[in-house]
C-alpha cells in the first residue's frame, strides 16, 4: 500500500488558508479588503493587513504601507480609500467621481495622479510600520523602509493632532462615521439624527450587490453618510476649527535622521507640510464646520499607540524618541480626562456638535485597553467590563449585548469583528490578563477559519456575516497564529 504523504484538504492548516486569502486579495502593490465588496485599498485595512502579511512576506507588507502612504495629501492626511483605476466606477460607491479628490481636494494638497477619498480612517499605520520593520529588520534597513515612511507618518500625526483638534482639548476628531471605521455603530445614531439625508435616488448602493441588506447599514444611514461626505467635499475638505493653532514648540523634536522636519509628499498646494496654515482669507475661525464632529476613544487610542510606535521608529533612525513617548503619555491622560466614564467602566464617544458624551456602550470604548500608560485602575475596570454582561460573549461584540439597538447580524451594531478583537487581545496581554487573552485568541482563530475569514460574525454563534475572504480577518489570524 502506498504510504506517500498526501496532505489532502483536511490537513491544510488555518495558516495556509489565511495566506491564500491574502494572496487572492493582493493586487501587486496592495491588498483589497474584499474582492467583491471593497475592491480598492482602504487605509486602516491596509495597516492591519500589513501586520499579518509581515509573517508571509515582509516585502509585501512594506509595499502595502508604502503604496498607501504614496497617496498622502499635502496637508498630511492619509485618505481612507486609494482607488484602483482599473476597477470599474460602479463597483464601489462612493466612487472617485463622487470624491473628486484631485480637484475638490486641491487646496488641501490631494495628489494629482492617484484618485482617493477625502476623509481618513483610524491611524494604525505607525504601529503597523514598526511591527512590519520588526519582522525583518535586515530587509527593512536595506530598503530604507523606516527612513522612507517616517516623515509621512509624522506629517499624518501632525495633521490629526492639529488640524483635527476640533474639540480644543488635544484629541483628534472624526468628521464622518466612516472615519472612525465603525460606520453604523449606535454611538452615531444621535449625532446622525441631526443630519439631513441625501435623497435615496441621488446615489446607488453598490454594497448591496455583494452583501445581504440585513447585514448592512440601512438606506437612511447611507443617505446621511453621503450628505456628510458631500458637504465636506464641497468645503474643499477644509477642517474647520474654532481657533487656529500651530504645532507647539518642541512637539516634533524626534524627526528622524538629521532632525529634518517631516516633509509631506509633493503636490500640496496651499497647505504647508508642517501642518500649520497661515491666516487665510477665512482667518481660520469656525471655517467649514460640518454637522458631524466627534472624539472617539478607539481612534485616539490608536493614534496614541502609533505615537509610541513612532517614538520607537525615531529611535531606530537615530533620534531619542523621548518627546513622542512623552506626548503619547500626555495624550493618554487627556483621553482619560475627556472620555472615561467611571460608572460604565469604559470610554465613551463625545459629540462635539452639542451632545457631549454619548451614553452608548460601543466596542470603541474598550480599545484604549491597548495603551501601556493607562492607569492601573482604569485598565482593571476595562478588563471587568470586557467580561461583564454588556460585552461578555465568546467573541467581543461591537456593541452592548444588552443595548436596545443590539443586533447580532448588522455590521457594527452587534457582530464581532476581528480587528477590534485583535486590539483587545493585545490590550489584555499588555495589562497582564494572559488567560483571557489566550481564550480570546483561540476563539478568534477558530472562528476566523471556520467562517471562511468572514468580515464579521455573530458574537454568540460565530456564524459568518458580511463578506468572506476578508483581508484583515485573514491577516490578523496569521498574526495571532505567529
Ligand atoms: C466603507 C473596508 C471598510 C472598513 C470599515 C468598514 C467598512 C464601509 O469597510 O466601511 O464603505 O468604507 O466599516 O471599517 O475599513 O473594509
Amino acid at each position: 500500500r502506498a504510504t506517500a504523504y498526501d496532505p489532502g484538504p483536511a490537513a491544510e492548516s488555518p495558516h495556509l488558508r489565511a495566506e491564500r486569502v491574502l494572496a487572492a486579495n493582493w493586487t501587486g502593490t496592495s491588498t483589497v479588503p474584499s474582492r467583491g465588496l471593497y475592491p480598492h485599498q482602504w487605509s486602516w485595512d491596509s495597516a492591519f493587513i500589513a501586520i499579518g502579511l509581515r509573517h508571509v512576506s515582509p516585502l509585501r507588507a512594506q509595499t502595502e504601507l508604502e503604496t498607501l502612504l504614496a497617496a498622502q495629501w499635502g496637508d498630511g492626511r492619509i485618505p481612507h480609500i486609494v482607488f484602483n483605476p482599473s476597477v470599474p466606477l460602479d463597483a464601489y460607491f462612493p466612487s472617485p467621481d463622487f470624491w473628486r479628490s484631485s480637484t475638490a481636494g486641491r487646496a488641501a494638497g490631494a495628489p494629482r495622479t492617484v484618485q482617493t477619498s477625502g476623509i481618513v480612517q483610524p491611524p494604525v499605520h505607525a504601529l503597523a510600520a514598526w511591527l512590519v520593520h520588526c519582522a525583518d529588520p535586515g530587509l527593512s534597513r536595506a530598503r530604507g523602509f523606516l527612513a522612507g515612511v517616517y516623515p509621512r507618518l509624522a506629517a499624518w500625526h501632525r495633521y490629526l493632532l492639529h488640524r483635527r483638534d476640533l474639540g480644543g482639548a488635544g484629541l483628534a476628531s472624526v468628521v464622518h462615521p466612516w472615519e472612525q471605521g465603525m460606520d453604523n455603530s449606535p454611538c452615531w445614531d444621535a449625532p446622525l439624527a441631526r443630519v439631513t439625508p441625501a435623497p435615496a435616488r441621488s446615489f446607488r448602493r453598490a454594497d448591496l450587490d455583494h452583501g445581504a441588506p440585513e447585514d448592512r447599514p440601512t438606506d437612511l444611514d447611507y443617505g446621511r453618510y453621503v450628505r456628510l461626505a458631500a458637504d465636506y467635499r464641497d468645503r474643499g475638505y477644509r477642517d474647520g476649527r474654532h481657533e487656529e493653532r500651530g504645532a507647539g514648540p518642541g512637539e516634533d523634536q524626534d524627526t528622524g535622521p538629521g532632525g529634518r522636519r517631516g516633509a509631506a509628499p509633493s503636490g500640496g498646494q496651499g497647505a504647508a507640510p508642517d501642518g500649520k496654515r497661515g491666516p487665510g482669507p477665512d482667518g481660520g475661525h469656525g471655517v467649514g464646520v460640518g454637522d458631524f464632529a466627534a472624539e472617539d476613544p478607539a481612534f485616539n487610542a490608536l493614534l496614541i499607540a502609533s505615537e509610541h510606535a513612532l517614538a520607537r521608529i525615531a529611535r531606530e533612525l537615530g533620534a531619542t524618541g523621548t518627546a513622542r513617548h512623552a506626548r503619547a503619555e500626555r495624550l493618554t491622560r487627556v483621553l482619560v480626562e475627556r472620555l472615561w466614564d467611571p460608572a460604565r467602566g469604559m470610554f465613551l464617544c463625545r459629540d462635539l456638535r452639542g451632545g457631549g458624551p454619548i451614553p452608548e456602550r460601543c466596542v470603541s470604548g474598550l480599545v484604549p485597553l491597548l495603551l501601556p500608560a493607562l492607569p492601573h485602575d482604569i485598565a482593571a475596570a476595562l478588563v471587568r467590563t470586557l467580561g461583564g454582561p454588556h460585552f461578555g460573549a465568546r467573541l467581543v461584540p461591537s456593541y452592548d449585548l444588552r443595548g436596545e439597538a443590539f443586533d447580532p447580524h448588522r455590521y457594527w451594531r452587534g457582530p464581532a469583528w476581528f480587528n477590534t478583537g485583535w486590539l483587545l487581545e493585545r490590550g489584555l496581554r499588555t495589562h497582564g490578563a494572559t488567560e483571557r487573552a489566550d481564550a480570546l485568541r483561540d476563539a478568534m482563530i477558530d472562528t476566523a477559519d471556520a467562517s471562511g475569514f468572514a468580515e464579521y460574525v455573530d458574537p454568540h454563534t460565530g456564524e459568518a456575516r458580511g463578506a468572506t475572504g476578508f483581508g484583515w480577518t485573514a491577516a490578523l489570524t496569521l498574526d495571532l497564529l505567529a
